[in-house]
């Protein structure tokens, strides 16, 4: 991974901080994206002091087909090597009959219309050097559905699809496409969810034993050093006390 060109989007928190965290102790150079910037000038500095790695940030929301639109020449100068589709979120946990429609929009245009427009941004630059690596972060939510959990796992299955098509289009270019699709990973993740509660948040990881942000960044980094002949197409990650998307082991049970 030394000196690699890694792009990591949702860097300032969760899987895709602790992707940042590993790609840069590898020696991999690093241009990381999110919307809150405090929080990427805050990793960057401890990056750069901590293992001396290259880092440049900017803020994106990969909603916002301007916003991707003005990074295009910086992605084009930076040349990465390794995308790392990671921006994501869920919203609420209701049935679809009551479903919040922003909720619906906001998971819909991050998870899926962002993941979309920042590889069609990358990936021509891969193709035409010939060499290329996106790494797209699913879910157990793409293989399964959960009560109140539909949209989510909507997003989640067609980023399952899109990854097994990208592959289909990329096929001779050099260009390789990786999923990884963790179960229960405590990050952020359900406060983001449940709109700031962390109570209801903390409640989500009662008595279990989630998976860190740091196991998702363990299995980015096998797909990312795989020799170039061999791909891990899709990797199920799970908390070893979670069987599917609605059976977790609790210790009180
Ligand atoms: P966090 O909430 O901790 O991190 C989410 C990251 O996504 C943040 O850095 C956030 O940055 C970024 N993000 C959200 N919306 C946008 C946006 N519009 N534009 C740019 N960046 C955005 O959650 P996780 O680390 O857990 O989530 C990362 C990915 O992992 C998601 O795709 C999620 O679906 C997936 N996942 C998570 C699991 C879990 O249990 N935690 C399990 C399976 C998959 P900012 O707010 O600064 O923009
Ligand atoms: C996030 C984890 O449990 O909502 O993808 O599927 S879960």
């Amino acid at each position: 991974m030394k000196d690699r060109m890694v792009v990591i989007t949702g860097a300032s928190s969760g899987i895709g901080q602790a992707c940042a965290e590993s790609f840069a102790r590898a020696g991999s150079s690093l241009l990381l994206t999110a919307r809150r910037l405090d929080r990427l000038e805050e990793l960057r500095e401890r990056l750069r002091r901590e293992t001396g790695a290259e880092i440049e940030i900017h803020r994106l929301d990969v909603r916002s087909k301007e916003e991707v639109s003005a990074m295009q020449p910086i992605f084009d100068a930076f040349e990465p090597e390794i995308l790392v589709n990671n921006a994501g979120l869920a919203r609420g946990l209701a049935p679809i009959q009551a479903g919040d429609i922003s909720d619906w929009e906001e998971m819909i245009e991050t998870n899926v219309r962002g993941l979309l427009l920042v590889t069609r941004a990358i990936l021509p630059g891969m193709i035409s050097r010939g060499r290329g690596h996106i790494i797209n972060i699913g879910s157990i939510a793409g293989h399964e559905a959960y009560p109140g959990g539909a949209v989510y796992c909507g997003t989640k299955h067609a980023v399952a699809a899109i990854n097994r098509g990208l592959a289909m289009d990329t096929l001779g270019t050099g260009v390789r496409v990786s999923s990884v699709d963790p179960g229960m990973v405590e990050t952020e993740f359900s406060i983001v969810r449940f709109h700031g509660d962390e109570e209801k948040a903390a409640a989500v990881y009662e008595n279990f034993r989630p998976l860190k942000a740091e196991d998702v960044a363990d299995a980015v980094i096998f797909c990312a050093t795989r020799p170039p002949h061999a791909n891990i197409r899709e990797m199920i990650l799970m908390p070893s006390d979670q069987a599917s998307a609605v059976h977790a082991w609790r210790s009180q049970d």
